[in-house]
């Protein structure tokens, strides 16, 4: 691949967008790959991923824009279909998603973001949708996940006025997790993905889905859903084991990793 880099560690593993000359930007080649990329994560080994961008400047600057300058309408939906396809790919990934946002993440780039399960980043960062100072829409689901994270009165105001955002103002409004030092923010994400790693990986599949389905849902059905995966985890190993490790009274005995089964 050109364009991402992808390196599995045991367990987690990081997708890097490397496209550093345009600071990451995303042209339909970077959208390929990272979908391709996404077929070769091995679900039976690693149980959470990283994505970031390559360089100290930017996450990802937005969408290529030099690319986009060009599109007839009809190219423009099938770009932002392609965006959309791949970045919902990542939303709905069966294992957790964490973004290390390590700089620029504007437009598509912080839609990217969006798309993980968590975001953190560096005291560098900045976010912004500035589609409509180029005269488009945000366009791959920028409008519909900022305003489901951030709430639809800060979203519309960070998207009718372009206005870009500083890491503490992203953490202030709950678009990011945590704020780290540019060389801290990697080792952090590293040891929080090795840290669900850790746990029973049904059970934390199960968690994502629960709460990325129950979004969706009435919070009756939604509770329906919670019922109905938290009983699955009772069809697995890991949770005989989970459970039969708590009960166990013998103080010396070292938890065994879950098996993912
Ligand atoms: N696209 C293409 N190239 C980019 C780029 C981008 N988004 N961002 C940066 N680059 C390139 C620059 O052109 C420059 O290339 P060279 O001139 O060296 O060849 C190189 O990266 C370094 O950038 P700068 O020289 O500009 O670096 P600075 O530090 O001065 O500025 C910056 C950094 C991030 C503030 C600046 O580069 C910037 O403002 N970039 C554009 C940010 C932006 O507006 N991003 C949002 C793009 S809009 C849709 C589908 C998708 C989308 C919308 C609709 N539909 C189909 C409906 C998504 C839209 C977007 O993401």
């Amino acid at each position: 691949m050109e364009y991402i880099v992808y390196e599995q560690k045991g367990q987690y593993a990081i997708l890097t967008v490397s496209r550093e000359k345009a600071l990451n930007a995303l042209n339909s080649a970077v959208l390929e790959e990272l979908n391709a990329a996404l077929d070769g994560v091995d679900l039976d080994e690693v149980r959470c991923l990283i994505v970031t961008g390559a360089g100290p400047k930017s996450f990802v600057a937005g969408a290529d824009i030099g690319e986009m300058s060009t599109l007839t309408k009809a190219e423009g939906e099938a770009f932002g279909k392609k965006g959309n396809d791949v970045f919902r790919r990542l939303e709905t990934f069966p294992i957790p998603v964490i973004a290390a946002v390590n700089g620029f993440a504007l437009g598509g780039g912080c839609e990217l973001a969006m798309s993980c399960d968590i975001r953190i980043c560096s005291e560098n960062a900045v976010f912004g949708q500035p589609e409509t100072g180029l005269g488009i829409t945000p366009g791959f689901g920028g409008t519909q996940r900022l305003a489901r994270l951030v709430g639809p009165g800060m979203a519309k105001q960070m998207i009718y006025t372009a206005r870009n955002i500083k890491a503490q103002e992203a953490y202030r409004i709950g678009l990011v997790n945590a704020v780290y030092p540019q060389e801290e923010l990697l080792p952090a994400a590293e040891k929080m993905a090795a840290g669900i790693a850790k746990n029973a990986p049904i059970a934390v599949r199960s968690c994502k889905k629960a709460i990325n389905g129950g979004l969706d849902l009435s919070m009756d059905e939604a509770l329906v859903l919670e019922e109905k995966l938290f009983g699955g985890c009772f069809e697995t190993e890991d949770q005989k084991y989970g459970m039969a490790f708590f009960l166990d009274k013998n103080k010396e005995k070292v938890k065994e990793p879950f098996q993912n089964r």
